[in-house]
């Protein structure tokens, strides 16, 4: 893009890219080969993200391991091994610096680097990024990479801060082993990383007491190692895998099977669910009967289907209808995979606490205090999962022509185009942001970052320096977006999807903040707003 411009900023960048996870390493990567110059700022130690944060034992993939691969380049491709169907999280952030290393991604990201503020200034068309240790920037470009799934939550409860012993949250765990034999351990929260935890911990844990507000269903991940000569095959099949991707719904490798679930007889139905609960990964999600998350019956149908499977694998029957929800049925919410989860309650190590019958009263010194009791803990872990999709967007000052701030602007819910600008906010574009088709995040982030570099590269060939959505852009995809939300047994229900966060203020209505339609529906639309021109957005 321009030359240098008059500012009273530090450094000059053509892009600066907040976060070196997943999105921000291709991103980086893209912009390099049109020759900018791009800072990409990272908050953490090294690269990967989610994968660099989330060390918490138990942390893996829920998505095959080689579905998640960048599919960019094939000699990367062709060089990695994964070890399991579905990697552990030590794999997937070698695996992500074995990247950084291979395309020599570090020299452009400087970590430890926490963004506090980026102020959109019109006279020079560039932002004005400022570090949290006062450091300053300046940019033509500012390119959000900060994940949906990134600013952790603790919850609201009193003397969180007075406990002695070892606690942790789960996406800060340290870098250093945690150990657990003999120990008692508290695990609140029992979500997907909750229920991971959970099922790790147990193993050695010399008590281990869960604290659960909210069952979640969880179905079996049935993960297994990779020999040599499946990944030989793996290897060999790369290309039709990622087509494949391309076509079902949500970018897995599982999409929702045609057909209605009383479309088949009683017997073939149970059977289809027996078949996908003895199946690895998402199938029993993401490939089930198409009215599933639609239609109240066949929900409910799925849902007695998984509670069975409960009350067969947990032994104690008061126990097992603790741990089936009641509030919300199969789906709805993400289906956190499992290896023997339901089992561990069957251990005489583990206790489960419903707070939802017993709330936590407070944290103490030594421990956690309930309505009904006190118990004691060498180390308590909080599972309570984070401030959803614009939590990340509203812990930076974002603020754009006139000083408006994002935060403020979308303050009753996000308002995009296509889910990567806003208008008011000019030459900033986000990646994997609000209302962006999520799926298989990598699938999702190479398109996201394809289609971004695309719209870079026709603004430098067309002079360009001033990008910006008009209003009629956001409107209109804001309500498209809402439109595909309704008549989504999943947006009646609370959760992250949803926006709904009890441990932050401002965050208990429900809203939409995910693109749910499908993604190559989204494809289909940004390649069309490409073809034309751009003509939606307001280019200068
Ligand atoms: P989630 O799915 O948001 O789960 C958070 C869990 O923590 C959930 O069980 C919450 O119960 C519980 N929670 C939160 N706050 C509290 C308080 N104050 N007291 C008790 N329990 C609480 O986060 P995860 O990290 O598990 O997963 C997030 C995503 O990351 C996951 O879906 C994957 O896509 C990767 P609640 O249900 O709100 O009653």
């Amino acid at each position: 893009m321009a030359a240098p411009r008059p500012t009273s900023a530090e450094t000059n960048y053509d892009a600066i890219i907040i976060g070196a996870g997943i999105s921000g390493m291709y991103q980086l990567y893209r912009l390099r080969e049109l020759g900018m110059n791009v800072r990409v700022l990272e908050a953490g130690t090294g690269v990967g993200g989610t994968w660099y944060w989330n060390r918490y034992p138990g942390a893996r993939f829920d998505s095959e391991s080689y579905s998640y691969s960048y599919s960019f380049s094939d000699e990367l491709l062709q060089e990695w091994d994964w070890s399991e169907h579905f990697a552990g999280q030590p794999e997937t952030l070698r695996y992500l610096n074995h990247v950084a290393d291979k395309f020599d991604l570090r020299k452009d990201i400087q970590f430890r680097s926490r963004v506090a503020s980026a102020h959109y200034q019109e006279a020079t068309r560039s932002w004005d990024v400022t570090l949290e240790d006062g450091s300053r920037f300046n940019s033509r470009l500012l390119i959000t990479a900060v994940g949906p799934l990134s600013a952790p939550t603790m919850p609201r409860i009193e003397g969180v801060d007075t406990f002695k012993g070892q606690s942790f949250h789960t996406a800060r765990w340290p870098h250093e082993p945690v150990t657990f034999e003999g120990k008692r351990i508290a695990v609140i929260g029992t979500g997907a990383t909750g229920v991971q935890t959970i099922q790790e911990v147990a193993k050695t844990a010399g008590q281990l007491t869960v604290f659960q507000r909210t069952p979640n269903w969880c179905a079996p991940l049935h993960n297994g190692k990779i020999s040599a000569e499946e990944m030989a095959e793996i290897r060999a099949g790369y290309p039709e895998m990622f087509q494949r991707c391309q076509e079902t719904f949500a970018c897995f490798l599982h999409t929702p099977d045609p057909r209605g679930t009383f479309e088949v007889s009683d017997q073939e139905r149970e059977a289809f669910w027996e078949k996908l609960y003895a199946s690895p990964g998402f199938g029993i999600w993401q490939g089930n009967f198409r009215d599933m998350l639609t239609n109240r019956e066949a929900n409910a149908a799925i849902s007695d289907f998984v509670a069975r499977k409960i009350r067969q694998r947990v032994k104690d029957p008061k126990v097992a209808e603790k741990l089936i929800p009641k509030n919300h049925g199969f789906g709805t919410r993400r289906v956190p995979l499992e290896t023997r989860y339901y089992e561990v309650y069957n251990q005489k190590n583990v206790k489960l606490v419903d707070i939802s019958e017993t709330p936590i009263e407070r944290i103490t010194p030594n421990g956690i205090k309930t309505s009904d009791a006190e118990y004691e803990f060498d180390i308590i872990i909080y599972a309570t999962g984070f401030d959803a999709v614009t939590g990340s967007f509203d812990r930076i000052d974002i603020r754009g022509v006139d000083g408006q701030r994002l935060k403020d602007r979308w303050k009753y819910g996000p308002e995009t185009y296509l889910g990567v600008m806003v208008n008011g906010f000019p030459n900033m574009m986000m990646l994997i942001g609000p209302h962006m088709a999520l799926g298989n995040i990598p699938r999702s982030i190479e398109y996201n970052v394809e289609w971004v570099t695309d719209l870079v590269r026709y603004a430098r060939d067309h002079d360009m320096t001033r990008l910006e959505a008009t209003e009629a852009g956001v409107t209109d995809w804001t309500d498209h977006v809402k439109s595909l939300g309704e008549g989504l047994l999943s947006n009646e229900v609370n959760s992250w999807m949803t926006g709904v966060n009890s441990n932050v203020e401002g965050k208990q209505v429900r809203i939409v903040n995910r693109y749910s339609g499908s993604a190559p529906a989204y494809r289909a639309r940004c390649d069309e707003a490409a073809a034309a021109g751009y003509k939606e957005l307001a280019l200068a």
